[in-house]
This record gives C-alpha cells, sequence and structure tokens, in this order.
C-alpha cells in the first residue's frame, strides 16, 4: 500500500532537538550520496520531500518527516565523505552513536550501501558500531539500476558474510533502486511491520 501523507516535519542540529512529538523512528543512514534522500522521495512518492544533492554532503541535519501521521522517517546526514576531515567524520560518528544509542523511539535504521561499489570501511566500521552498541538494523542496497545481477548477488553474499562475521545472522537485504522505483515497496512492508517491542 503506498504511502497515504507525508511530511516534512523539521531539521535538527543535534540528537536533544528532535521534535517534541514522539513516534516510532526508522533511521535511514549510509555514506554520502548512497541514495538516502532519494530513497525517502521515493518511498513516500514525493520528488521534492528530501533535498538530493549532485554533491556528496547535501544532507548536513538530521531531517524528520512524518508517515501517515505514525512513525518518522528520520534523514541522517551522510558518512564516510572524503572531503571531510578525519575530525569531522569521528565526530559525525560520536553524534550518530549518541543518538542511536539514547533514543528510544527507534525500531530500526535502514543503512543504505550502495551496490555498485565494493563495500567501503566506512561502512564496515559503521555496521560494527551497530553491532557493538547492540542495535537493530537492516540493510538497503541502493542504485541497483547501476548493477547487473551476477554483481549484485555477489554483493548481497559477501555483505551477509560480513554482517554474520561480524555476530549478526539473518540480516535483512533488500535492492532498491530510486529511479526506477524498484524494491520500494518492499520496503515499505519491511517499515510498516516495525514496531516498539
Ligand atoms: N542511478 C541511480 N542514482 C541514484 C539513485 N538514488 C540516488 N541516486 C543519485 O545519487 C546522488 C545522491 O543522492 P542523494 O539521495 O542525495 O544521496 P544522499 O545519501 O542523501 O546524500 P547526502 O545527503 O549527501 O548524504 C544523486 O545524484 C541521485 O540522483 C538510484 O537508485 N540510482
Ligand atoms: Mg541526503
Amino acid at each position: 500500500m503506498p504511502i497515504q501523507s507525508a511530511k516534512f516535519i523539521k531539521s535538527a542540529y543535534k540528537p536533544n532537538q528532535s521534535p517534541e512529538e514522539r513516534y516510532p523512528e526508522i533511521i535511514i543512514t549510509g555514506r554520502s550520496n548512497v541514495g538516502k534522500s532519494s530513497l525517502i522521495n521515493a518511498l513516500t512518492g514525493r520528488k521534492e520531500l528530501a533535498k538530493v544533492g549532485k554533491k556528496p554532503g547535501k544532507t548536513t541535519l538530521i531531517n524528520f518527516f512524518l508517515i501517515d501521521e505514525e512513525r518518522y522517517l528520520v534523514d541522517f546526514p551522510g558518512y564516510g565523505y572524503a572531503k571531510k576531515s578525519k575530525a569531522q567524520r569521528s565526530a559525525w560518528l560520536d553524534m550518530m552513536q549518541d543518538y542511536l544509542t539514547r533514543k528510544n523511539d527507534i525500531v530500526d535504521i535502514l543503512v543504505l550501501i550502495n551496490s555498485h561499489l565494493p563495500l567501503q570501511d566506512t561502512d564496515q566500521t559503521f555496521l560494527e558500531l551497530l553491532v557493538d552498541a547492540g542495535l537493530p538494523f537492516s540493510i538497503v542496497l541502493t542504485k541497483t539500476d547501476k548493477v547487473n545481477q551476477s554483481a549484485l548477488h555477489h554483493h548481497t553474499i559477501a555483505l551477509k558474510a560480513f554482517v554474520s562475521w561480524l555476530g549478526r545472522e539473518n540480516i535483512k537485504i533488500i535492492h532498491t533502486s530510486s529511479v526506477k522505483s524498484r524494491g520500494t515497496e518492499k520496503v515499505l512492508d519491511y517499515i510498516r511491520q516495525q514496531i516498539i517491542t
């Protein structure tokens, strides 16, 4: 079922500035330019709800979108963009960890990973951080319009192996292309199943 209503609620500079009204949160995160904002637009069927950038680093704030008056999609600034300094990257990781471990409205974290690039060091570091913190997460392989089936299959296997090596079995991996609107129904169905336990 498509999303009925989607609205931008606010941008936060800091984790403690989230909206007063609380709803379950689905965090959308991943490296800069992986397609986080594009996925939010594809999921909601609204082309310009979240700002999409040609240059990596477009989303610099935490943006809250209220979906069907029942949950937030939270667009996080990207990590691992090469032009950011090491100090900036580590500040980002600290902020992220702080937010994710303190907020108990989080029902799932969608970690977006680019299907047409090999798994990056920053992705590995971030997945490790989530496992170490005992946080729930799922993986969305983005931009699948840019790879063939065989490459996608190998990427998926490698990811599964890495995540189970970290100690998490049966992690959900969904393939999407925001350009072709592929996989968006699957993501929506999956998001709707997530409830606070
Ligand atoms: N081919 C293809 N390009 C995509 C897809 N999704 C996003 N892009 C492109 O990738 C670039 C980055 O997309 P964004 O959605 O802004 O990525 P982001 O992860 O929000 O980036 P930051 O906000 O900078 O962290 C844009 O040029 C998009 O048009 C996709 O499914 N397929
Ligand atoms: Mg963005």
